[in-house]
């Protein structure tokens, strides 16, 4: 089940579906060492999805701006450890869609609850933008969108459920993109909440 929706990106519908209890428990684990916090952006706002990392580095927000550290600056210890079955996940995910010398350093997670979304922006604080960015969605299903290199580029739309993988990369690494508000619902594994992974190479 891999749909190939720009060159280099790649969809692999419910790739990670048989690996998402384990995904879950580690999150867990995660998220008791580094806790889901609600950002500030450098404009004031509070972004809607809560955030944690694993991996060397993690990606932080406040008023300073956007960056990845060390040291998480709430714990002020360092990001918890990647787990060795979410690098191989992203690993394997990446060499299927063509990109054989992805080795992540860091594992974004953002936790959605009803009602949070995340407006168009580009990711562009990592360093080698040859590299894909891997994207694990787990829970309530949602409404993934992309335009292109241009804010006012016309976007397109893919809903994305529970166990879907989206392996990102090319020209389209520097495209616009966001998810809609997240609707209410239960799912079994992760009850009202939509989690995603974003494993990056940052440095
Ligand atoms: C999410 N996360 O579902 C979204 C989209 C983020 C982010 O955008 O920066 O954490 S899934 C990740 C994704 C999908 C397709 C393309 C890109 C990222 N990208 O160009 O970086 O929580
Ligand atoms: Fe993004």
């Amino acid at each position: 089940q891999c749909e190939q929706i720009l060159p280099e990106v790649f969809l692999l519908r419910s790739f990670a579906l048989q690996m998402a209890p384990q995904i879950l428990n580690q999150l867990d684990l995660i998220a008791a060492q580094s806790p889901f916090r609600r950002m500030q952006t450098p404009g004031g706002f509070f972004m809607s999805a809560a955030i944690t990392n694993c991996g060397d580095v993690g990606w932080h927000s406040d008023r300073q701006g956007y960056r990845y550290s060390e040291i998480d600056p709430q714990t002020e210890q360092a990001w918890p450890v990647m787990p060795e079955c979410f690098r191989e996940l992203a690993e394997t995910a990446a060499r299927q869609s063509g990109f054989s010398r992805f080795s992540p350093d860091v594992c974004l997670i953002n936790r959605y609850e009803v009602g949070a979304k995340m407006g168009l922006h580009q990711d562009k604080d990592e360093k080698d933008f040859s590299q894909p960015i891997v994207s694990v969605s787990l829970g309530l299903p949602i409404v993934f969108q992309f335009g292109g290199p241009k804010r006012n580029d016309p976007v397109q739309r893919i809903p994305l459920q529970h166990g879907d993988v989206i392996v990102w990369g090319g020209a389209a690494r520097r495209y616009y993109h966001g998810v809609l508000t997240l609707k209410p619902g239960q799912h079994p594994l992760t009850g009202s909440y939509r989690y995603n992974l974003t494993f990056r190479q940052a440095r």
